[in-house]
């Protein structure tokens, strides 16, 4: 059934048709405790909702949706490794890739924790034989450069992340990240680097994906070209769940890391996929990492709705979304090690639910995951704010940032503080054209320009935003702050019952390719083309 036709969901029709006539500012100003009463915190990320166009009635009309979407029994089978991911029957279980406890996490009847356990055992030894020399390259000598290959979940993730541990690199070892099929991704790459001090990592889950293979198979010659088929075994390591297909590639079997079909790509990073992470930034860093995720797990499981943070998160998501009608929501982190973090998220948030197709097949009836788009602060306001400010389109903004720098050269994280505030306050308030006018006139603009130029100086506001407040950009809030949108994710997927697991798109995609390249390569006959498909290839073929 689609959430739509539920009885909350009509309530909150009729509270949404009331907001659409309120403003922040007035929200604001009858009610000085708003930050107390619209913010939570928990393990020191804090997070003010207040500047979202929500009241306390809205707030507990929205939290109804944690029974109508059972959101209880969701966590429950979604802990007990129930096959929820019901299009592919997999289950769910990336959380026990960061358990903390002793309790067993059971697939299938069996314990999935020895396995877990015994992958970041043999993580640690790899990274500790490689930080410290011990582990050497085909001549000998020490691996200064890691290249993880791979793709989509298995790229998007750990490049995030070792971006956003910038501070906590170890000193020798750089790493770098290649996932384009086109040429130019892996050959820019190569070209800073020696066959000889290089190590590639091939991550792919699968182990059939067309960008990763190809890249992998053009690495594999570069290699050996230098240094020779022998050297592959020293040079060459795979994280895959098809072990057979990692030991065709010529991969040692002794230097593959395995995970398993119950963790979808997008929520790999915390298994062996993070390995160039790990590789990075050092293993301990990268259980710090761990511990800060199953914090969040731990939070998420076990907190009621209106403290929720993920839950929370999810139904401001959904009253904007689906009430307020924003098509949109941009990702604003006001730091630079978290640049990524819009592309990271766009991914988990748009490929988990960006679905219309419920979970008994109807259609979801609202619309499900908003386009997602960001950049890093300050550098997205001296570009598209502008838009967000005045082009007159709902847009709701997470802010993301830290009250400490990572990074502390001095004069510079005050500053940044101001912008980020300075932002959403204005965006809440606006400006008023009285403002306006106000301000020109102390100014000693002429009544002549003031007349012409008001109409520009005039910002509506009401845009609403969440601010995420870390400590630091360290390894633990990062794990902590990258479960909060997983989860947030997970609870948006059952509100609107759709499977935030799946991607037949991405699959779609895996499927065309295949179909086209024989015909550009000429071995095919180019039939049952449409002409505009026709017309391209044979551009490409007459060249
Ligand atoms: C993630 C998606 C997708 C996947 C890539 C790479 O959830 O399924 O982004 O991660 O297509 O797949 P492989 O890891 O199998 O190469």
């Amino acid at each position: 059934m689609s959430a739509v036709a539920s009885k909350t969901w009509q309530g909150l029709a009729e509270h949404a048709g009331r907001m659409r006539t309120t403003h922040l500012r007035d929200l604001f100003a009858a009610d000085t405790k708003r930050f107390e009463r619209f913010s939570l915190e928990h393990g020191g990320l804090l997070a003010d909702f207040s500047k979202q166009r929500v009241t306390a009635e809205i707030m507990t009309a929205l939290s109804g949706l944690w029974w109508e979407a059972d959101m209880a029994g969701w966590i429950a089978r979604l802990r007990a490794g129930e096959a929820i991911n019901h299009t592919e029957g997999r289950a769910v279980l990336h959380h026990a890739l960061r358990h903390q406890g002793t309790r067993p996490i059971l697939h299938n009847g069996l314990d999935v924790m020895p396995q877990v356990h015994a992958v970041l055992e043999q993580m640690r030894r790899f990274c500790n034989a490689l930080h410290s020399g011990e582990w050497r390259g085909a001549t000998g000598e020490q691996i200064l450069d890691v290249v993880n290959i791979g793709i989509g979940g298995s790229d998007l993730g750990p490049k995030m992340a070792t971006q956003a541990l910038a501070a906590y690199r170890v000193p020798h070892i750089r790493v770098h990240y290649v996932s384009n099929l086109d040429g130019a991704h892996l050959a820019t790459t190569l070209t800073q680097l020696s066959p000889r001090t290089t190590l590639f990592v091939i991550a792919s889950k699968t182990f059939t994906t067309q960008e990763t293979m190809q890249n992998a198979a053009s690495a594999r010659h570069w290699l050996v070209s230098a240094l020779g088929e022998q050297a592959v075994r020293r040079h060459f390591v795979a994280v895959s769940t098809n072990l057979p297909a990692v030991a065709t590639f010529g991969i040692d079997p002794d230097n593959a890391f395995a995970f398993w079909d119950w963790v979808g790509g997008r929520f790999s990073v915390w298994s062996a996929i993070g390995l160039p992470l790990a590789l990075a930034v050092g293993m301990e860093n990268f259980e710090r990492f761990l511990i800060g995720a199953a914090a969040m797990d731990a939070h998420f499981f076990e907190t009621p709705a209106e403290h929720n943070l993920p839950f929370v998160l999810a139904l401001l998501n959904v009253w904007n979304a689906d009430f307020l009608g924003a098509e949109s929501r941009a990702c604003l982190p006001y730091s630079q090690s978290l640049e990524l973090l819009p592309r990271y998220l766009q991914q988990l948030e748009m490929e988990s639910n960006g679905k219309r197709a419920t979970r008994d097949g109807s259609d979801a009836g609202c619309p499900t995951a908003p386009i997602l788009w960001g950049e890093a602060g300050t550098n997205g306001q001296h570009a598209f704010y502008q838009l967000i400010h005045q082009g007159g389109r709902l847009i709701p903004c997470d802010f993301i940032v830290a009250r400490e720098p990572d990074f502390p050269l001095p004069g510079h994280h005050d500053k940044l503080l101001a912008n980020c505030f300075a932002q959403s306050e204005a965006l809440m308030r606006g400006k008023t054209a009285e403002e306006a006018r106000d301000e020109m006139e102390t100014a000693h603009v002429p009544e002549a320009v003031i007349a012409r130029l008001l109409p520009y100086k005039v910002f509506p506001g009401n845009q609403p935003s969440t601010t995420l407040l870390l400590p630091r950009l360290d390894p633990y809030h990062l794990g902590q702050l990258i479960a909060l949108y997983e989860h947030k994710v997970f609870a948006l997927g059952c509100i609107w019952n759709i499977n935030s697991f799946d991607q037949w798109g991405v699959e779609y995609g895996k499927q065309l390719a295949n179909r086209l390249l024989p015909i550009i390569e000429g071995r095919a006959a180019p039939e049952k083309l449409d002409s505009s498909t026709a017309g391209l290839i044979a551009a490409c073929r007459r060249q």
